[in-house]
This record gives C-alpha cells, structure tokens and sequence, in this order.
C-alpha cells in the first residue's frame, strides 16, 4: 500500500499535535474543526457570489452593493452558529456586531472566548478579489458561569489560537496553536483541508511593501520618512522595493507571511490628530496576525511595540498595524523612534 494515500488533513494535524501534548483536552481541535467546517460553507457562498446577478438572487436595484452586505451578515450567522452550541466558548465578538456576543442559555458556556472577523475585505468581492476571516481564540478568565467582556479583551500575549482562511484562487486555513504555523488547502473534491504549507517561515527581510499609499499625508513623519526612505535603491538588491496592495488584509498578510516584506495600515492623523490610530481593529483583525507573524519568525508592532502586548480598551479597538519581515518591521520602528520621539 502507498504510504499514507489521503495525506494529512486538518483533523489529523490536529490529532497528531494533541498526542504531543498529552494535557491538551481537546477543546481546541473541536473549535478547530468547526471553524474548518464554517469556513468550507463561506468558501462556497463566496465563490458563488459572481452567480448571484446571473441568477437574480437578488432585488433589481444594488444587486452588488446588496450581496455584498448579504455575504457579510450570511458569514457572521454561519460562523457565530458553528461556535455558539460547542460548549468550547463562553462569549464570542463579531466585527459585525457592536456589543459582545453571549452564549445562548440552552447551551452549554466553555472554557475559551472567540473574536473573529467573519468576511474581512468584503468590499471587495465586486471585483472577484480575495477575502477572508480572521479568528483570535483566548482562555476564559472571567469567575462567573458565562463569559463577560473580559475574557474578549485580554492581549494578544494570551491568545492560544489565531488564524485565518482566505478565500482566492483556492481556499487556504493558516493558522497556529502556538507550534509553529500551518497552511491547509481545501480540496473542493472531497470538500477537505489538506497540509499544504507546514510550518511557514517568514523571510527575515522582504523586498515588498503593502499599504494604501493614498492616504501618505495623513501618516506621521517617522512613516512616510520609512516608505521614501525603502522606495530607495535597496543596499542589497540595488532596486526600491515593490508594492503590493489588495486592499484586502488577509490576502495582503497571507502574501506578507509566505514572501516577507512589509503590510502597514498606519495611523492617520486626519482622523485622529492626536493618537493616531488605523483602519484595522485590534481584537480579531490585528492580534490574530500578529500572532501568526511572530508564531512564523516575523514580528508586528504598533510602531511603538508589539501588537501582542498592546491592552485593549475597548472591543472594536483600532491600532496602527506594521507586521512581516523582522527587519523591516525594526526599520520601520526605528525611522518611528527617531522622527517621532519617544
Ligand atoms: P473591513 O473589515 O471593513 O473589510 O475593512 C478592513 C479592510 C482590510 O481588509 C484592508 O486591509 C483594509 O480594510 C483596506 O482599507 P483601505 O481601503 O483604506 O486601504
Ligand atoms: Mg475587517
């Protein structure tokens, strides 16, 4: 017989790191596999959306405008009922939902909190470009029976599992438990996720950039002295550095984790003319990447310090965001340090 024909899907990653760790409960591969199985269902509302015009899914007037909407509200309803009956969770947050989200009564309240982009870059979908989700799993704190706020709002330090599936020309789960990070792609045959990237490294340094550019003068100096200073000749490759931009995050970062480089969303002093703060929100956007990046070698800071140990105030909190290659991150924070002070 052919050694292992079927591979290694995602349950028998899972398996086999559990074994590794004879405390582990086996929790986690339960939220796992059902964040696989929310995210197989989205994987196919997604690549379907094109067809929703052709087919008349919709009303006559946005129809566009109105599915896009439709696929955010749809991805967030899948993946709160594939959390909310585990027992795994005791509290959950949405992007799509301004207050935290509690653990109906008829069911059971677990030992782990979850915050979770369901359809990151949705925007997008218009034009066929990627999107994703992001999910960021913490151990509960709180004392009481149910989870509370506080068990969503603790640092990134403290996150025992991120990750992310991004929605391309395939469908991709990355994500880490804290033993490296691991790609799955799902083979719509046999409607699987299979190892496809174990353990991703990022490259120390990167030769790509990845912003939105457009928004220059409203960053502070120490950024846009950073972005005019590497559009420069690179010392080693004797180039600039090439830009990349989605404008899509989790397609953005799933580039920045497998090339290197660097993804900013910096701050904007428009919006915000005394601390700055970005677009990208801290608890299920941010934290969860950062927690990737540096899981794969890399690192992410706020500009000032890492994402990681940044407190969160609030549940839809935004910071700047600078996450990939280790020293392009540490270039960035020292053109911070030294146009912007301490
Ligand atoms: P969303 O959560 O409303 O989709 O917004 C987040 C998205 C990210 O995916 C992406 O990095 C960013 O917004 C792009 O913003 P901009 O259009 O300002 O470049
Ligand atoms: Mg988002």
């Amino acid at each position: 017989m052919t050694e292992n024909p079927i591979g290694v899907n995602l349950t028998r990653h899972i398996h086999q790191t559990q074994q590794a760790h004879p405390e582990a409960t086996g929790e986690l591969s339960t939220i796992l596999n059902q964040i696989a199985l929310a995210a197989k269902i989205v994987s196919r509302k997604v690549n379907r959306a094109g067809l929703a015009d052709v087919l008349g899914y919709t009303g006559t007037e946005n129809i566009q405008g109105e599915e896009v909407r439709r696929l955010d509200v749809l991805a967030n309803d899948v993946f709160i009922s594939a959390f909310d009956h585990l027992g795994n969770f005791c509290v959950m947050a949405s992007e799509e939902v301004d207050e935290a989200i509690p653990i109906p009564d008829e069911y059971l309240c677990g030992g782990y909190s979850v915050a979770f982009d369901p359809l990151d870059g949705s925007s997008n979908i218009d034009a066929n470009v990627s999107v994703g989700t992001i999910f960021a799993v913490h151990r509960k704190i709180s004392f009481g029976p149910r989870g509370d706020n506080s068990d969503l709002m603790q640092p990134g330090n403290r996150l025992v599992a991120a990750g992310y599936v991004v929605y391309g020309s395939s469908t991709m789960l990355v994500m880490s438990t804290g033993n490296g990070v691991h790609g799955f792609t799902l083979d719509p045959e046999i409607g699987e996720f299979l190892e496809s990237h174990r353990d991703i490294k990022i490259p120390e340094k990167g030769k790509i950039y990845s912003c939105n550019e457009g928004n220059y003068g409203y960053w502070t100096e120490g950024v846009r002295r950073y972005v005019d200073h590497i559009k420069e000749s690179d010392e080693a490759s004797g180039r600039p550095y090439s830009t990349r931009y989605i404008g899509s995050m989790v397609a953005d970062m799933h580039r920045t984790l497998l090339y290197g480089g660097i993804f900013m969303y910096p701050g904007d002093l428009k919006k915000d003319p005394t601390t700055p703060h970005g677009k990208l929100r801290l608890l299920y956007e941010c934290a969860p990447m950062a927690f990737l990046c540096e899981h794969a070698g890399g690192a992410a800071s706020t500009g000032r310090g890492r994402v990681l140990d940044v407190i969160p105030e609030s549940l839809h909190q935004r910071v700047p965001f600078f996450a990939g290659s280790t020293n392009d991150v540490r270039e960035l924070e020292s053109f911070v340090a030294k146009y912007e002070g301490a």
